[in-house]
């Protein structure tokens, strides 16, 4: 395969002024007609000068009739394009038509136009508009479009508003120029839940959510968090929203989360639909980010978008740095910062720190699907909270302002990005750039010393080499410190220190006594910091640090200091631990989501992950059970405190799903888990039975499954929810997730074998497939039986749907941090995947990446 490189980018040949499509839907037959509008390139001196030949990409097209301003084409397509060659272009503009035939039916990829359950839809991101039509389908081409959709189905949308329908067929007008990559489609038998929102300069929007009948009634959360995401964006970032109508579709199969095409965004129904009994806070959560997502896409992505795919972090960061952001503001910003660096280290720092690591702004790649990763999501996202940090919230805002005004209509670089801020602020960027071209995660290193009211901190930075890139100059860190009094009282209030050396040191004078520090505040850059340091030390921050995250991240360094002696050393668990972990359950002071988060340990990955890195070879098996005996150890040494925290935190009335209810759910279902290791599973029967909700269904069947118990639950989940696919893959998912790891092959094995296992359905296939890759004992069983059921599956569903194959395969990437025969076991694995014939470009890359 070809790789595609940063440092070649040439401007498009030809511009295109307007797009006209025409479909007529048939499952296997459907009819594309386009009329593109095109001329040359002024920034391309060959085409001006009528040298340039133009190239369409085009994949899996038949091509019916082309034309360039009425006559027709002896041109006949290769297997991924058209190219015109110069000579048979007319100087300056012209018109070109085409006519394609393409079978949505049988596209099982799930990229262009394809079917689901009988609904016509497109998922056009990265390079699916090719498989559409013959069209320049690159980012920097944008255009506005016009689309007619011609079909027997009553539902027919596209981009933009609504020009005009009949019996049969609609028409649509966006009047926003867009990349292809924006373009859609959806036809079929869908009802809406409708509502409307006035923009602050009083455009009416009417909004829908369309959906399968009998789904209506799964919106109002969505509708909910629609409104409060256009809100939200005019109020903190001034942005408005700019048709009429704003479209959202759910879709059963569906790749990704979520897509952001302008005004009408396409959703995997699992972000889309919820109710209380069939959608965990957890989930309401996660519709409430990814909808607001989507929405902000609609300026930061679509107003403005990238020249080209290794651009990909500057709509995919900033828009996830804006959900954050108002997730924080819609619940509790603390609560969000740590569910976020738990995410960011579970992810990004895993990718960071293997054979697939890349920089935030990759510099070549063979199959862009493969970059759609935490690395340009989530660090993309920290990316943008250094520099607002750096910065400052005002001056933030001002080149924000300025990005909006200087791009707007544009596709823009990660260069136009940092410009507006160096305009804006005067700050030269040239040294913080590297966090977008160098991948890994800096470790920072963190010493001390205090003499005669001096405290000095001395910081050092390394970044370990990564593929491709063996030598890691200094980055700028901003450190967010506080210092406390041995008395708990905070004598420096945070304030963010500015790295930008590989060994820097920062004094503070005139204290009175040698202070705590508390170092990286608010998880102020996405770094590794290391400090020998008590657990003492740790212990008085856990009880006193006055930033709510760096005092979850005491009592998580406590709990991994515990795990790690208790693998390594055979210790016990440390009593001073269990004392500080009960005095937070206790302290009612503390927002309940915050104490939950504390309960939670560190998961099997993070610990082979954290043994890795100190030296160790971490052995799955024995983190289990060692980390096992400490959750039953907090069992039994706070049985009375957990106890009464479960009576307390017990939510009366009917359910909500409001950030302050599911935080008293989310610590009684802790709790929960907790009083199952030494109740035999009474308290979780008896939730199980009440629970109204599914936040508590799942709760108590989790603790029961992680006892060996649950059988009947399993059975009387099973009987009331067969028919509902989207809580039948939970279903599928907690067998595997929660089972013992001798059983966790055996039981993935056996659901595949069920009638209702649609592996061609994405959620499905992820539900097991990737269910298996997440429990980590059962993962990494030493008969390698999961690696070889991983790999079946991947070999399996390539040739469908490479891209979900290839996401899938990342749980490989682990490989180098385990013993011998785990590493063979899993290079054999990689080895009979890179040895199939056929293999997508998709997974070929993802595996020859990580085999090295
Ligand atoms: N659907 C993906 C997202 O919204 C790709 N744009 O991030
Ligand atoms: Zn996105």
């Amino acid at each position: 395969p070809r790789t595609i490189r940063l440092a070649e980018y040439t401007p498009p040949s030809h511009l295109v002024e307007g797009v006209e499509l025409q479909f007529t839907l048939a499952p296997r037959t459907t009819r594309v007609r386009s009329a593109i509008r095109f001329r040359p390139n002024p920034a391309r001196p060959d085409a001006v000068a009528g040298t340039a030949d133009l190239r369409l990409d085009g994949e899996a097209l038949t091509l019916i009739r082309a034309a360039i301003d009425g006559t027709v084409l002896a041109a006949a397509p290769d297997a991924t394009g058209l190219t015109i060659p110069a000579a048979a272009l007319p100087a300056g503009p012209f018109l070109f038509e085409a006519e394609v035939e393409i079978a949505p039916e049988t596209n099982t990829a799930l990229e262009g136009l394809y079917m689901s359950k009988g609904m016509y839809c497109t998922q056009c991101e990265a390079e699916g508009f090719r498989k559409i039509t013959f069209y320049p389908d690159r980012p920097d081409v944008m255009a506005p479009f016009k689309v007619r959709i011609e079909s027997d189905l009553p539902v027919l949308l596209s981009n933009g508003d609504a020009v005009g329908q009949g019996p049969g067929w609609a028409e649509w007008h966006d009047p926003w120029p867009k990349p292809a990559y924006l373009f859609a489609l959806v036809a079929g038998d869908l009802v809406a839940h409708s509502d409307r929102f006035t923009t602050r300069s009083g455009r009416e929007v009417a909004l829908n959510i369309w959906v399968r009948r009998g789904d209506e009634d799964r919106c109002a959360y969505a509708m909910d968090a629609l409104k409060r995401s256009m809100k939200w964006d005019e109020d903190t970032y001034g942005r408005e929203y700019d048709l009429d109508v704003f479209n959202i579709v759910a879709v059963d199969d569906f790749n990704m989360g979520a897509m952001e095409n302008k005004g009408l965004n396409i959703f995997n129904s699992k972000y889309v639909l919820a109710s209380p009994e069939t959608a965990t806070d957890d989930d309401f959560a996660r519709i409430e980010a990814i909808i607001a997502h989507e929405y902000f896409h609609n300026w930061t992505g679509n107003r403005i978008t990238c020249r080209d795919w290794f651009q990909l972090c500057l709509k995919e960061g900033l828009t996830v740095f804006r959900d954050q952001s108002f997730s924080g503001d819609m619940r509790s910003h603390a609560v969000k910062r740590i569910e976020d660096v738990l995410t960011l280290r579970a992810r990004q720092f895993r990718e960071d720190a293997g054979p697939l690591a890349h920089p935030v702004r990759p510099a070549s790649y063979q199959e862009i699907n493969n970059f759609y990763t935490a690395t340009v999501y989530e660090k993309g996202a920290e990316v943008i909270g250094m520099l607002k940090r750096l910065v400052g919230d005002e001056a933030y805002r001002r080149a924000l302002d300025l990005y909006f005004e200087r791009h707007d209509g544009e596709a823009a670089t990660i260069e136009d990005w940092l410009k507006v801020f160096e305009d804006a602020t005067g700050r030269d960027l040239t040294q913080f750039k590297r966090w977008y071209t160098d991948a890994g995660t800096p470790h920072l290193r963190v010493t001390d010393d205090y003499r005669d009211g001096t405290y000095v901190l001395h910081l050092e930075q390394q970044t370990l080499p990564t593929p491709g890139q063996p030598e890691k100059p200094p980055r700028v860190i901003p450190v967010a410190v506080g210092l406390l009094n041995p008395n708990g009282d905070e004598v420096l209030p945070t304030r963010v220190l500015e790295m930008t050396e590989a060994r820097q040191s920062f004094s503070f004078e005139g204290l009175s006594a040698r202070p705590v520090p508390s170092i990286l505040r608010g998880f102020s850059a996405p770094v590794i910091v290391e400090r020998e340091t008590s657990a003492e030390e740790r212990a008085f921050l856990l009880a006193h640090d006055t930033d709510p995250f760096s005092r979850w991240e005491a009592g998580r360094g406590l709990a991994k200091e515990v795990l790690v002696r208790m693998v390594t050393e055979g210790a016990d668990p440390a009593p001073g631990f269990l004392e500080g972990l009960g005095a937070i359950l206790r302290d009612d002071s503390l927002d309940p989501a915050f104490r939950a988060l504390t309960l939670r340990l560190p998961s099997e990955d993070d610990m082979a992950q954290t043994l890795h890195a100190a030296g160790h070879v971490p052995d799955p098996t024995r983190i289990h059970v060692r980390r096992e005996a400490l959750i039953e150890a907090i069992a039994r040494h706070l049985a009375g405190a957990l106890g009464a925290t479960y009576s307390a935190m017990s939510v009366p009335g009917p359910y909500t799903p409001d950030a302050g209810a599911a935080g008293k759910r989310a610590l009684r279902g802790a709790a929960l888990a907790y009083l199952t290791r030494i109740d035999g599973g009474a308290a979780a029967k008896v939730q199980y039975g009440v629970a109204d909700n599914m936040t508590e269904a799942l709760q108590a069947l989790s603790a029961l499954l992680d006892i060996g118990q649950g059988a009947a639950e399993l059975a009387s989940f099973e009987a009331r929810w067969r028919d509902d696919a989207l809580v039948m893959d939970k279903w599928f998912t907690l067998q595997v997730l929660h089972a013992a790891p001798d059983d966790c092959a055996a039981n993935a094995r056996a659901l595949t074998e069920r009638s209702d296992f649609d592996w061609k359905n994405p959620n499905r296939f992820r539900s097991v497939i990737g269910a298996i890759a997440a429990n980590a004992a059962g993962f990494h069983h030493p008969s390698g039986d999961s690696y070889r059921f991983l790999a079946d599956w991947l070999i399996r569903l390539d040739p469908l749907n490479p891209q979900t194959a290839a996401r899938l395969s990342a749980a490989f990437d682990s490989w180098a941090r385990y013993d011998a025969d785990r590493q063979g076991l899993i290079r054999d694995q990689l080895a009979r995947i890179a040895a199939t014939p056929g293999l997508s470009r998709d997974l070929s890359e993802m595996i020859s990446r990580m085999r090295g």
